[in-house]
Formats: C-alpha cells, sequence, structure tokens
C-alpha cells in the first residue's frame, strides 16, 4: 500500500505517518510545502525505505496530479491552521484549504485514488456552554472564523465530487489537538512555553471557553480506522470526551509546572471566538470500534508539559517571533 499524506511535516500529519510506520506495513509519500508550521525533524528517524518527503504545494496541479497517480490512498491534513493568523491574513487559508483541497479532489477523480480529508469540529459552529447536545454528523455548518469557513468549504467540496463525479472519499472532522510537536502559537503550548520562560499564561477574554481535548496519537488511531474500515462517502466525528474551559486547562499547567494555579493574565479575547466545541464519537465507536487511548487528560497534558521541558532546541526558534505578533495585539 502507496500512501500520500499532505501535510505530513505538520503537528498532526507527522504523528500519523509515525502511526503508519508503526502500526502498517505501508510506504509513505508525504507532500508538504514546509510552511512556518512544518517541522523536519518530526520526521527524523522514520526508516528511509518507507518514507519520503516530496516539498511542494497541494494547491500546485503540475506537482499534485503526478504524485497522487503514484499512490493507492491519499490523506489530506495540508492546511493553514490557526484561527489567530486566519484573522490575522485570510488569503492563505483560502488558497491552501479551498484551493488546495480543489487541486488534490480534481487529481483523486483522474487517477480514481481514494481520499480521506481531514477536518475539523469548528464547521459547525459553538454551542453554549450549558448545551446537553454535543456535535454529531448531522449538526448544521456554522463556521464562524475564515479558517474554520475554509475548512467547512472544504468538507462542501469533499461530499460535491463524491456525489457528482463518484470520488472514493471519506471526511473526519476531530476536535482540539494536544500533544508533541505543535507549534507554539497554540494554545497548550504557548502556556507551557510562557511558564518555561519566567512568564504568566495568557487567557483569552474571560477563560470559560471550552474546547474537547483529544491526544494527537488518538486521532491518528481513529483516521487509520476509518482508513481500514470506513465507508466511502460518510463522515465520521472524532473526540475522546475531554471537555474543558481554558480556564482550567491554564490552572492545570501552572500546578504541573509547579506555579501558582492564579499565577495567569486575561489579555484581549478573540474576534468570533467560539465559545464551545463538544464532539459525539458514537458513530467511530459504534460502527467502526475505535476507542481512544489517552482518557485521561491530565497524564497526557504531563506528558506533554515533559515534552515541551526536553525539547527547547526545537521550539526556541518560533517564540519570540510568535510572542511579538501576539504582543502587538495586547494578546
Ligand atoms: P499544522 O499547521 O501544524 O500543519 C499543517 C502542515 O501543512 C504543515 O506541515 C504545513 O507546512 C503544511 N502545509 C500548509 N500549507 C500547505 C500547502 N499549500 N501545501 C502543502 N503543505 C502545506 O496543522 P495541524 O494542527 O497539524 O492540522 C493538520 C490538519 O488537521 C489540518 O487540516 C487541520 O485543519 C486539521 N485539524 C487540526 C486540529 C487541531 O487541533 N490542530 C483539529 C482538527 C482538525
Ligand atoms: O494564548 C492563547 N490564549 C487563549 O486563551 C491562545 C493561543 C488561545 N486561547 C484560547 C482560544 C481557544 O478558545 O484557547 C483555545 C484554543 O485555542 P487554539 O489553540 O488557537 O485552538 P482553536 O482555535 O480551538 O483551534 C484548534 O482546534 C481546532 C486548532 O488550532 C484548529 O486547527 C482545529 O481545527
Amino acid at each position: 500500500m502507496q500512501i500520500l499524506v499532505t501535510g505530513g511535516a505538520g503537528f498532526i500529519g507527522s504523528n500519523f505517518v509515525h502511526h503508519l510506520v508503526r502500526h502498517t506495513d505501508a510506504t509513505v509519500t508525504v507532500l508538504d510545502k514546509l510552511t512556518y508550521a512544518a517541522s523536519r525533524e518530526a520526521l527524523a528517524g522514520l526508516p528511509g525505505d518507507r518514507v519520503r518527503l516530496v516539498v511542494g504545494d497541494v494547491a500546485d496541479a503540475e506537482v499534485v496530479e503526478p504524485l497522487v497517480a503514484e499512490h493507492d490512498v491519499v490523506v489530506h491534513y495540508a492546511a493553514e491552521s490557526h484561527n489567530d493568523n486566519s484573522l490575522d491574513d485570510p488569503s492563505p487559508f483560502i488558497r491552501t484549504n479551498l484551493l488546495g483541497t480543489f487541486t488534490l479532489l480534481e487529481a483523486v477523480r483522474k487517477a480514481d485514488v481514494r481520499l480521506h480529508h481531514v477536518s475539523t469540529d469548528e464547521v459547525y459552529g459553538d454551542l453554549a456552554l450549558d448545551d446537553p447536545k454535543k456535535f454529531t454528523e448531522d449538526t448544521p455548518y456554522t463556521p464562524s472564523s475564515p479558517y474554520s469557513a475554509s475548512k467547512a468549504g472544504s468538507d462542501h467540496l469533499v461530499r460535491a465530487w463524491v456525489r457528482s463525479f463518484g470520488v472514493r472519499a471519506t471526511i473526519s472532522n476531530c476536535s482540539n489537538n494536544y500533544g508533541p510537536w505543535q507549534h507554539v502559537e497554540k494554545f497548550i503550548p504557548r502556556q507551557i512555553t510562557e511558564v518555561l520562560d519566567g512568564r504568566r499564561p495568557k487567557l483569552y477574554g474571560s477563560g470559560e471557553n471550552v474546547r474537547d481535548w483529544i491526544h494527537t496519537e488518538d486521532h491518528s488511531s481513529a483516521v487509520l480506522t476509518i482508513l481500514e474500515k470506513g465507508r466511502i462517502g460518510e463522515t465520521y466525528l472524532i473526540g475522546a470526551e475531554g471537555e474543558r474551559s481554558n480556564l482550567e486547562v491554564v490552572r492545570l499547567i501552572l500546578q504541573l509546572m509547579g506555579r501558582d494555579p492564579d499565577d495567569f493574565e486575561h489579555v484581549t479575547d478573540r474576534a468570533g471566538h467560539d465559545l464551545r466545541y463538544a464532539i459525539d464519537a458514537g458513530k467511530l465507536r459504534t460502527e467502526l470500534g475505535w476507542v481512544p487511548q489517552y482518557g485521561d487528560f491530565e497524564a497526557g497534558l504531563a506528558q506533554t508539559v515533559a515534552w515541551y521541558r526536553e525539547h527547547e532546541a526545537w521550539w526556541r526558534p518560533g517564540k519570540d517571533a510568535t510572542e511579538a505578533a501576539y504582543a502587538a495585539k495586547g494578546q
């Protein structure tokens, strides 16, 4: 089996490549533009006879079409992924997330190659804090940010190519991931590295916003399960019952790092900030038998804190520029 993983040098894509090497005998090609969010280090140590990296743009048909035709399956992670960046400049989000997905769809259509499209729960907008319902595969799309709107559009493109052209595709919408190799712009790595740098964690607004955390390794096992057992044309929601308010997460990080749990600051809120995400992964669990392995968020977070302590050489180069950009916005 030859698998093409777009965005495979990013946080979640690189975890999936390691997962494939450990749990299958597939050979893997990573197609990645190596943007600021990518890291070659996340792919280091993988067997050279099973994994190769092609540096290129998923929106470039001249690169994508011949490459796709050499593979049996494409798993599409490549995206611009950070909401705050999409508020500062939406254009790369439109290009990569929409045009990139379109380019890939045309390539899999021409070569008749199976596609799995990786998406987000943010396409469903947000929930009230006290809403007893969670997102399901039937929740209407109401994305809030340029990022989530671009991902919503990419999901619609995939469904249209399935229905109109018979493309063999599945979609997954996953909740917030955490774990090693996540860029320091994102919430959990930002707060851990702020504490390591002797500064205070920064909560947007009141901190009551809720995210449904899942370890990236559980996301990878879910995607592999869908590749192996998922029904073509179907969407599966991925989540591990990890709902926590941002305030709770910041207090937990401070505690795990031996600091006063109230030693954080409130900063300017994100425009259009979604209040709560929560996933009902019942379909994936019942139909495909998937079970997450990282049920204990506190233990997973402690491991993640330890990982960032040990990998300062990796995150340090991006840290100052990330903080300077946040500081310019009062965040
Ligand atoms: P990331 O920003 O860490 O990595 C994205 C990768 O895509 C990078 O390696 C980057 O170089 C590559 N890339 C960007 N533009 C490209 C282009 N034009 N051509 C080729 N490669 C390009 O993102 P992530 O957090 O690992 O997210 C991966 C995917 O998972 C995205 O599709 C995202 O929407 C989805 N997702 C993320 C989360 C989360 O919590 N981070 C949750 C659900 C779904
Ligand atoms: O410094 C911060 N302080 C803060 O309070 C940062 C960076 C974030 N936040 C808040 C905003 C969110 O409520 O923390 C929460 C998580 O923020 P992000 O890490 O930016 O994630 P989010 O916007 O929820 O989106 C993430 O999950 C869904 C990923 O970045 C997306 O790619 C994925 O689709």
